[in-house]
């Protein structure tokens, strides 16, 4: 059977964290399905479309382009690491799109104890309501310090994001959120 594992989040937008931990997660399993979950009735920093064209590029850049799940196998099998592939989704709940794409786990990365904190209550939450586990692997400890948010405020105020976030994140960053962008 197929391990899919499903990497959940906002990514507004992903950053070397997040990449980290999707890497991480198509190390373990067949298939990641990183689901971006966003309310359509909050206007995000970066469209749904915009936000998924970072996490494919970005995944590409880091496990190559046949991470995607379109590329066909091509038969060496030296490659580890599953399948990756991005879907949003807006408005449900994080099991119910778990059930959907026949996911059995839910692979969330942690920074530092605060994350776990945070976390914790939402892996019980999701076990209680439909037996879903969460997995929860260590991030890069390069990037415990790297959030969306702030990444977004770093920016806006004038500082250099490099190396936290893929090049056309950052400068997609400057262009939106700096007025002499
Ligand atoms: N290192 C390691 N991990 C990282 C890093 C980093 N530098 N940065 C982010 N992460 C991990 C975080 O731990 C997080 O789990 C994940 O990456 C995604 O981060 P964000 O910030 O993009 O996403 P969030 O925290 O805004 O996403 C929250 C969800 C969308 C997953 C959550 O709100 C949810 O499940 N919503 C759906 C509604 C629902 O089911 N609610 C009930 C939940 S019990």
């Amino acid at each position: 059977t197929v391990r899919r594992a499903v990497c959940p989040g906002s990514y507004d937008p992903v950053t070397h964290g997040h990449l980290d931990v999707i890497a991480r997660a198509a190390a373990l399993h067949d298939e990641v399905v990183v689901a971006v979950l966003h309310n359509p009735a909050k206007a995000g920093t970066f469209s749904v479309q915009e936000r998924i064209a970072f996490i494919e590029r970005g995944v590409a850049e880091r496990l190559g382009p046949g991470a995607g799940a379109g590329a066909a196998d091509n038969g060496t099998g030296t490659s580890a690491a599953g399948t990756v592939r991005v879907e949003a989704f807006a408005g449900t709940l994080l099991v119910d799109v778990c059930r959907d794409l026949d996911a059995s786990v839910i692979v969330k990365g942690l920074r530092g104890s605060a994350d776990f904190e945070y976390e914790l209550p939402m892996a019980l939450m999701n076990r209680h309501l439909t037996g879903i586990e969460t997995v929860f692997v260590p991030g890069d400890p390069v990037m415990a310090h790297v959030s969306s948010s702030l990444v977004k405020e770093v920016v806006r105020f004038g500082g250099d994001v490099s190396g936290l976030v893929p090049d056309e994140v950052r400068d997609a960053l400057v262009d939106r959120l700096r007025a002499d962008g």
